[in-house]
């Protein structure tokens, strides 16, 4: 059957005839039964990535495109009057995820399935997933992000099982959204969700709710505030339902092929995102001691079978559990927790690597990297961190155990789909091998001294820029000038990314303006991100931010030069609209902070320049383009380390040293922005960065501004900019998540 008979049949009309809604449900369901075709045999060994985050986006043009089928769609749509990215607009994005982590977690299932390796992702099917963000008197609102509909990806599967906790039992049910590989097979995502889960308590039109009826809530909400203890305990309900049910799932399947569960590690290996799904090491060792096998060997087994990835040095970031908080919810666990860590204790001496610590609190990374059989990073200088600092006495005891896997980014999503001119433009150039070899981008050096293609680039981006700007005025009524530089910032709202020091950067530009210093070109700085609920000074940063665009918008000395914007509930689908428009992205975290980072990538695999610090993936990507194409300032991270040692940074004295800071600063709590804003939260925030200023963006001021000026500069000769752009481009082939899966597979899963 054709393409056009299957539409008419799933919506038993002419195209013609169909809303956008009905095609979409058509589409959704066409689409549902290639992926299944496309199912394969199986090898013996299996890959199991288990994330309490998966952010997939929304699904129908990604899917689209792997099966080979988007351009027939797209032309058969319009043949009949129908746009299809009308229809896409149609789909809500499943927000199951918070940043970069599950963001990464997508991007790696797409490289799975497209490089044909037999791996499932498994994690929780959350019914709102991450709050959506609305602003209002210019602070964030937090409301519910329903996206299951009748019609979805989600599969129901006949896969159940009880999960057993203190005092009770929940049923989990397993869902499955297909995931189309490019050109190759279709793996899955399991989604474990709770029967009894129910939505109506979730109270009035915020994102509260009882968070003591467990078995009502469990899927609720992704990590829903955890600032005070049911909190929490919620989220060792949810990582022990994920677990478990992942842990039966895995011993069930190896079972089917073959395993007696003594050679477990041969049949399946478990990749542990973060520390999220860490007590799926205790819960195997738990059940295989259930099928007969003792301790020592189900120990063994379970050390063979997983591995670990961390995300982040952020010492407040690392999980640790009081041992109360795990009697109260999984009391089966305990014992083999006691057990692990009096192995520990028995053979180390240092405390520091104790499982469990004198206040007796559990530490989720120790349980990974003792009984696992990897530790690896997520870029070269984090990796590096971890060996020579945070994990130092780790590493001296298992050097062997850890590796490094810089991230990467699937490109079907982060150029195919998001940027059909750039994409078409550059097969044009070299060819479509890129597609399936990213390396091949390379080829586009070729054409870094030509005039034409150099322009033509030019006239990609601005397409992508009217586009954004006619995306923005439509959705969120925001009017953005096309021709104005684009700086872009979109990541989550948190201290050491530092949006603030964009923030005073605008400050700074503000008072130039009205000082006469007028910019060449207009400039446009774009903020995306949402602040945790409970997180107090991320969220006085947006509101900062809320308060300069409305100050900037009302000034008309300012305006024609100067726009801030913070666009409202970033998330997947905007990102995908802004990437492809920006010009300059900020990448500006205080170095030794961002563990990697993947939107740097994804912007310069759309042509814009990076204006960063040596953090992350940063470091990687200077390496590749050379410091003509990339804009880096800033201290480095052995000296923000040794400060951190030192303990001896002072804020004050930078904002006493330097007039511009002060200046930028006391603007904060100034007369123009009270009038806008709200005391408690700009005093907050003033008080903060003069008392503190934890992630040190004084010190990095002077030669941040220094940077931006020189990347503005740099912009106004368009054909060497041009060449900037192609650079970039042309190295980005390293950072395609095809080639972080090839080595996950080569060194550590060996599938
Ligand atoms: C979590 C939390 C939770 C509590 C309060 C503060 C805080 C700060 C950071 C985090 C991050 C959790 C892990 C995470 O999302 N890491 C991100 O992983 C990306 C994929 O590897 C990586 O590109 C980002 O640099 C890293 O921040």
């Amino acid at each position: 059957m054709n393409l056009e008979e299957i539409l008419k049949t799933q919506c038993s009309k002419s195209i013609r005839e169909c809303s956008d809604a009905e095609l979409y449900c058509a589409l959704l369901e066409m689409t549902k039964g290639m992926a299944k075709e496309k199912e394969s045999v199986q090898g013996k060994k299996k890959l199991y990535y288990i994330s309490a985050e998966f952010l997939i986006g929304k699904l129908l043009s990604n899917n689209l495109i792997n099966l080979g089928i988007y351009d027939d769609v797209k032309a058969l749509l319009a043949k009949n009057g129908k746009d299809l990215s009308k229809v896409e607009e149609i789909e809500p994005e499943p927000s199951l995820g918070n940043g970069g982590l599950g963001r990464l977690a997508a991007c790696f299932l797409d490289s799975v399935a497209s490089l044909g390796l037999n791996g499932d992702g498994v994690g929780l099917n959350y019914h709102y997933g991450l709050f959506r963000q609305t602003f209002q008197n210019n602070l964030q609102q937090e409301t519910p992000n329903p996206w299951m509909e009748k019609e979805s990806w989600l599969t129901r599967t006949d896969t159940v099982y009880d999960i057993p906790f203190g005092g009770f039992t929940l049923r989990s049910r397993m869902y499955d959204i297909d995931v189309t590989g490019y050109g190759n097979r279709t793996t899955k995502l399991h989604l474990f969700d709770v029967e009894s889960v129910d939505e109506s308590i979730v109270e009035g039109d915020g994102i509260d709710f009882d968070k003591e009826d467990i078995a009502k809530n469990l899927t609720l909400f992704l990590y829903p505030d955890d600032s005070d203890d049911e909190g929490r305990i919620l989220r060792i309900y949810q990582q022990y339902f994920m677990v478990s049910s992942a842990a039966r799932l895995i011993l069930d399947e190896a079972r089917e092929r073959g395993s007696n569960l003594h050679d477990l590690y041969r049949y399946a290996t478990v990749q542990i995102n973060d520390t999220h799904p860490t007590m799926v090491i205790p819960e195997l060792i738990r059940l295989l001691m259930e099928q007969g096998i003792l301790m020592e060997e189900a120990i063994d087994i379970v050390s063979k079978t997983c591995a670990y990835t961390n995300h982040t040095i952020l010492a407040e970031a690392l999980e640790t559990w009081p041992i109360s908080f795990l009697e109260k919810a999984v009391p089966q666990l305990l014992p083999i927790l006691y057990e692990l860590h009096n192995r520990v204790v028995k053979a180390y001496r240092d405390q520091s690597v104790y499982i469990i610590d004198e206040e007796q609190r559990v530490h989720m990374a120790h349980i990974d990297i003792h009984y696992g059989y990897s530790v690896n990073g997520v870029a070269y200088l984090h990796t590096e961190i971890l060996k020579h600092t945070e994990l130092r006495n780790f590493y001296n005891i298992y050097p062997e155990k850890f590796n490094n896997k810089t991230n990467g980014i699937t490109f079907r999503r982060w150029l195919l789909h998001c940027n059909h001119p750039l994409a078409d433009f550059i097969e044009e150039l070299i060819g479509p091998g890129f597609k399936k070899d990213a390396m091949e981008l390379e080829k586009l050096a070729a054409f870094a001294e030509d005039k034409d293609v150099r322009m033509r680039l030019l006239s990609v981006k601005d397409v992508a820029k009217k586009e954004l700007k006619a995306y923005l005025e439509k959705t969120q009524g925001i009017q953005l000038d096309e021709t104005s530089v684009f700086d872009i910032q979109i990541k989550r709202l948190h201290e050491y990314k530092r949006q603030q020091l964009n923030a005073l950067y605008v400050i700074h530009k503000y008072f130039e303006i009205k000082e006469g210093k007028k910019p060449v070109r207009p400039i446009t700085v774009l903020f995306g991100a949402k602040a945790a609920p409970a997180y107090v000074i991320a969220k006085d940063i947006i509101h900062l931010i809320l308060c300069l665009q409305q100050l900037i918008d009302s000034d008309p000395e300012v305006s024609p030069y100067l726009k801030v914007v913070m666009v409202e509930n970033y998330n997947v689908t905007l990102a995908e609209k802004l990437i492809p428009a920006a010009d300059i992205h900020e990448q500006i975290s205080l170095a030794s902070k961002e563990a990697s980072g993947t939107s740097n990538m994804k912007f310069m695999l759309n042509g814009a320049v990076a204006l960063g610090t040596m953090d992350g993936a940063n470091v990687e990507i200077a390496d590749l383009v050379g410091e003509d194409n990339i804009y880096i300032f800033g201290e480095s991270s052995d000296t923000v380390i040794a400060r951190y040692a030192k303990a001896d940074y002072v804020s004050r004295t930078y904002y006493e040293n330097d007039a511009d800071i002060k200046r930028a600063v006391d603007f904060i709590v100034g007369s123009e922005l009270l009038k806008i804003g709200r005391k408690e939260n700009l005093e907050r925030l003033y008080q903060e960065l003069l008392k503190k200023d934890w992630f040190m963006t004084f010190p990095d001021f002077r030669a941040y501004l220094e940077a931006k000026e020189r990347a503005f500069g740099d912009y106004e000769d368009r054909q060497a900019w041009a060449k900037k752009m192609l650079i970039n481009i042309s190295k980005a082939g390293f950072f395609s998540s095809d080639r972080t899966i090839a080595q996950y597979n080569e060194e550590v899963w060996k599938l």
